[in-house]
């Protein structure tokens, strides 16, 4: 798969998406190449007068400059603590439709936003597809900065392989919240809900990567066309 048959499947999966908003929603944002795309086509349905009084939650401040580029109106989760639909990428997706995300740093308010809304789409490329989650992705922790060391401990701990994600600079990659993040390769995950659960129960632990029963939803794009995926959650 090339990188513009990528880039052409990331937009057809956003498009689909989009086609589910209307008018009067209250929409997550979320973070991502994948994303970008869903942006720009709610802006244009707005600009087209074909959606009205739609009200975005980003979950990232990129994704808030680019929501106010695009003249998407904004607002937080205070104001609305209940969403109508969450859009958002993923970087890895297995058959019960469970998620790997933060591959772009926005993990922790991708979860709150996601766990705030009534329903969330996922959209991705096919490449994303995986039986096991873990085969292709490590699992992003994002961790409060003082217990970094600890927290690699328990990970490595518990079988996973870390790395300390970094910026460009040379130092440790800071989030939109002032955390670091630490990605925990633990290969093909056998039960990634023992995984979420072992997360979940660390102070040092701000959010993690792992997103089980949270999409309805996935839109998978790739060379045979675009399939939609659902399941009950
Ligand atoms: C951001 O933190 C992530 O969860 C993204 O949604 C995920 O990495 C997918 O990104 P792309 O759409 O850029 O592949």
């Amino acid at each position: 798969m090339s990188e513009s048959d990528v880039i052409r499947f990331k937009q057809q999966a956003a498009e689909r998406a989009v086609a589910f908003v209307s008018s009067g929603m209250t929409l997550g944002l979320g973070t991502g190449s994948t994303v970008r795309f869903a942006l720009e086509a709610i802006a244009r349905r707005l600009h087209q007068g074909d959606l009205e009084r739609i009200e975005g939650v980003p979950t990232s401040i990129q994704t808030e400059h680019r929501a106010r580029e695009l003249g998407i109106p904004l607002i937080t989760l205070n104001d609305r603590p209940m969403l109508d639909l969450t859009i958002d990428g993923a970087d890895e997706v297995d058959d019960d439709l469970n998620l790997i995300k933060g591959g772009g740093g926005a993990l922790l308010r991708e979860k709150i936003v996601a766990q705030a809304s009534s329903r969330n789409i996922i959209i991705v490329d096919h490449s994303k597809c995986s039986s096991r989650l873990g085969t292709h992705w490590p699992v992003p922790v994002e961790v409060h900065a003082t217990a970094w060391k600890g927290e690699t401990d328990f990970l490595a701990s518990i079988g996973g392989r870390i790395s300390m994600r970094m910026a460009p600079s040379g130092v440790p990659q800071k989030t939109d919240n002032g955390n670091v993040i630490l990605d925990a390769d633990f290969g093909p995950i056998a039960n990634p809900h023992d995984l979420n659960h072992q997360l979940n129960n660390r102070a040092g632990i701000m959010a993690h990567g792992l997103f089980l029963w949270l999409a309805a939803d996935v839109i998978v794009a790739g060379k045979d066309g675009i399939r939609h995926l659902t399941k009950n959650v």
